[in-house]
């Protein structure tokens, strides 16, 4: 036996190999990456991979989420978000509130709008191309990356279209890219348990393969620290890698780490500092092929966060401002970060900030600024 690996107390030393060799990691390597009690040295080496791939530059983006509304047919175990009509801290925005918010995150200098919510019982499929026309035919320099797999899914249902049909016209309405929430953990066993009444897993990965196939980008998600095991999260890991073998057109990875509060399963607790630190790094080191690893601040706090930079993540997610589904479930992160203290923070983990778009294209730092628009009644 080689001396060192006689001295292996991390497990990592047929790995680090790999990693060195630019080789393709397995599920068994996932599994000792989770196994490894040494988590200083698995985020090194997630490390190393990422400055492999994005030097020591960091990305975050000045954007807005708009949460249009918490009604929701389904009822996850895991959400303390949906509600049903008639149920305390139900609440739809009007086309109003939500152009209100629009103008505010333009006048604010924001590129991107994050937008999502329940599947609404009561709107029909033509509401959602309005809402994206509205928005962007006032505020074209916003990016709509707007609606999970599931929604799409929904809409397809609602419209009695193909999902490629609907994809088409959203865009065609302002959509420019899909967020990656609703994947939760990508196995049936979770599904079954967790979210059976939502879409499966086969049905996530096909919706995100048909928006890449014509030609929609979008991002992928892990909810992690509820039920699931070790190797349902590698399994998770590898379904994403092997779709983006197939399309290419994930552009980043987050991990979204489970807030218990008001859920059915808060008995649970909530998974420490330390769990969202780990799947930075096995994040990347498993997804060779997914450019970017994002840690969402508004989940982890600013300060797991900024470890998570030095160990394998490359983004931190943006401004943000208004944030409901986290908080419902007792996050205790501040709803809202300025973009000098995003930048703060990033340089102090010894990175150097970039502002980028959504596409991960860099926008200029500090933006000129914008002229007011005069609010006007939508439609
Ligand atoms: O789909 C639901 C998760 C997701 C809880 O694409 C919960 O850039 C924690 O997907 N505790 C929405 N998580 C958030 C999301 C996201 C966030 C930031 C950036 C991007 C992006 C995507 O949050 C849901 C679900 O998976 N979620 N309930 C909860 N109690």
């Amino acid at each position: 036996m080689a001396p060192e690996i006689l001295i292996d107390k991390s497990g990592l030393t047929a790995i680090r190999r790999k990693v060195e060799r630019e080789e393709r990691l397995t599920h068994d390597d996932g599994l000792a990456l989770y196994a490894t009690p040494h988590v200083a040295a698995l985020g090194e080496l997630a490390d190393v991979v990422n400055r492999r791939k994005n030097g020591l530059r960091v990305g975050y983006n000045v954007n807005r989420h708009i949460n249009y509304s918490n009604l929701c047919k389904l009822s996850c175990m895991f959400c303390a978000f949906a509600k049903k009509r008639g149920d305390a801290g139900g609440y739809e925005f009007s086309m109003d509130e939500i152009m209100e918010r629009a103008r505010e995150a333009y006048e604010a200098g924001a590129d991107e709008l994050h937008i999502v919510g329940g599947l609404h019982p009561d709107h029909p499929y033509e509401y959602y191309p309005r809402l994206l026309r509205a928005i962007k035919s006032r505020y074209p320099e916003l990016h709509l990356k707007g609606f999970t797999a599931v929604e799409i899914d929904y809409f397809a249902e609602l419209a009695g279209k193909s999902h490629e049909d609907v994809l088409r016209e959203l865009v065609d309405a302002g959509l420019g890219s899909l967020p990656g929430g609703g994947a939760e953990i990508l196995t049936d066993r979770v599904w079954r348990k967790l979210y059976r009444d939502k879409m499966g897993p086969d049905k996530w990965i096909d919706v995100h393969r048909r928006a890449h196939r014509v030609g929609v980008r979008s991002n992928s998600t892990m909810l992690h620290g509820h039920i699931e095991t070790d190797a349902e999260k590698v399994t998770h890991m590898l379904r994403i890698r092997e779709l983006q073998d197939e399309t290419g057109g994930f552009m980043t990875f987050i991990p979204l780490r489970f807030h218990p509060e008001n859920t059915p399963i808060e008995k649970l607790g909530i998974v420490h500092g330390v769990s969202s630190v780990r799947e930075i790094a096995v994040s990347r080191l498993l997804l060779d092929n997914v450019p970017h690893i994002k840690t969402y601040w508004i989940m982890t706090g600013l300060e797991v966060a900024q470890i998570c930079l030095t160990m394998g993540a490359d983004d931190i997610d943006g401004t943000v401002v208004e944030e409901k589904i986290t908080h419902m479930a007792g996050a205790t992160t501040p709803e809202s970060v300025g973009e000098e203290e995003l930048r703060e923070v990033i340089t102090a983990a010894g990175r150097i900030p970039y502002r980028r778009d959504t596409t991960y294209g860099e926008v200029p730092y500090p933006a000129p600024a914008r002229e007011p628009r005069p609010v006007v009644a939508a439609g």
